[in-house]
């Protein structure tokens, strides 16, 4: 049976929440910045768009492209916060949701659509949802699978929903340019305009050999791809996670060790604490570290038992920075935890681990609660969490895989 997938995608997302919670922003073109001193814009309202200001511009590029541009400084507890309570709206017409970025979740609604009155009356819904508890607009796109979901929102983008249906499949991608559909970015496309393939109906059509020997095994997925042909289900929860990592680039350059202790604290918890979540215990951390010249060093230690408590994850990471010599600034910290296995829930035998284990379910509780971070150890709060850079993929729940080579 043919899948139905929702792709719920908010417009604008950080600006549309800063507009929100200001009104005089309402309207008005903005861009959002981090507070850190490398800062870029992290997305425009459309009214800047409309004057050609774009992700990933840094703060000069975009007064010169439109001297008139209102910066905002944003405030990813708002994001996150939003993103956890858009969660709920969404698991009123599914169990199968996978929240896949800060601000885009996928609906397996197969089973369920019939219950409300059909795909694009869920998609209503929960437009009107949305609107209504945050006053900001998002994108609704509908496929039979995630990849044709993804590209019916890129296509109805702002405040649109729209339905691709099987049988408008081919016709939608016969012109449409590679560089549109999710999962091709520039470097793949400019490879395929040598090849003098610029649109999905060419790449089709592209002998299988041709791009095997370009791309590899990647070739007859890319061709598969252009036939709106995905096989990538909507994946709920983490269920044979490899890694649970995070890692973050860091609001300034730092070096010195308590700085440095802060944020590995701050990763090790939110490592631990996803561990803890679903349910999973780990046995090697590894550390990521990268320089200001983009020099990246990932150095790995086994503990000697399973754990997803924080301290333990911290002290791995601390041990392996301890037999390195830092040859310079550091732009990125990243924290690892992996040779994962399902956590027995045994209770600990000695008294004082029951008793780190019992504060850290407390901790967890009220923070799932109240909100990321509300309790926390006095030596993170030397760091705000706030200053640091959301990464895109951040996810509410859930595993981040980061890739430790
Ligand atoms: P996007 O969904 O890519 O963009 P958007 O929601 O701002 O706009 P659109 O209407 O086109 O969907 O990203 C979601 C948020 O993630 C965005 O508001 C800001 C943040 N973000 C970053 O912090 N860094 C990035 O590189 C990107 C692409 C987004
Ligand atoms: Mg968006």
């Amino acid at each position: 049976m043919s899948k139905i997938i929702l792709c719920a995608d908010m417009d604008a997302f950080f600006a549309s929440v800063e507009q929100q919670t200001n009104p005089r922003l309402r309207g008005k073109p903005i861009g959002v910045i981090g507070s850190g001193g490398r800062t870029v814009i992290t997305t425009a309202s459309y009214e800047a768009r409309k004057f050609g200001i774009k992700t990933g511009m840094n703060i000069y590029e975009a007064k010169k492209t439109f001297p008139s541009l209102i910066f905002v400084v944003g405030d990813n507890e708002k994001y996150t916060h939003t993103c956890k309570e858009l969660e709920d709206i969404y698991a009123q017409f599914t169990p199968d949701v996978e929240i896949y970025s800060i601000d885009e979740a996928f609906l397996d609604i197969t089973t369920t659509y019939h219950l409300f009155g059909g795909p694009e009356a869920i998609g209503v819904a929960i437009k009107k949802m949305i609107k209504e508890r945050f006053g900001i607009n998002c994108t609704i796109g509908i496929g039979h699978n995630i990849l044709i979901a993804k590209l019916a929102s890129d296509l109805s983008k702002p405040d649109g929903l729209r339905w691709i249906k099987p049988e408008e499949v081919a016709d939608v991608l016969k012109d449409l340019p590679v560089k549109e559909l999710w999962g091709i970015g520039s470097k793949i496309s400019e490879k395929l305009s040598i090849l003098d393939i610029k649109t999905c109906g060419e790449l089709a059509r592209a002998p299988a050999s041709l791009l095997r020997n370009k791309f590899g095994i990647y070739g007859e997925t890319l061709k598969a791809m252009s036939m709106g042909i995905c096989n990538r289900s909507v994946q709920m929860k983490p269920e044979d996670a490899k890694s649970i990592g995070h890692s973050m680039t860091l609001p300034e350059d730092i070096w010195e060790r308590e700085k440095i202790e802060a944020y590995l604290l701050m990763l090790s918890e939110m490592v631990g604490r996803r561990a803890r979540k679903y349910g999973y215990m780990g046995k090697t951390v590894s550390f990521i570290i990268r320089y200001t010249d983009f020099e990246t060093l990932v150095k790995q230690t086994t503990l000697s038992d399973f754990t997803n408590n924080t301290h333990v994850i911290l002290h791995g990471a601390l041990k392996i920075i301890d037999k390195i010599k830092l040859k310079d600034r550091i732009r990125l910290l990243g924290v690892s935890l992996s040779s994962l296995i399902k956590d027995p829930k045994q209770i600990p035998l000695l008294e004082e681990e029951r008793k780190r284990k019992y504060i850290l379910q407390a901790v967890d509780y009220i923070n799932d609660k109240y909100g990321d971070f509300k309790i926390t150890w006095g030596s993170y709060i030397v760091q705000k969490r706030n200053s640091c850079v959301i990464s895109p993929a951040w996810r509410p729940s859930g595993v981040k895989n980061i890739n430790v080579k």
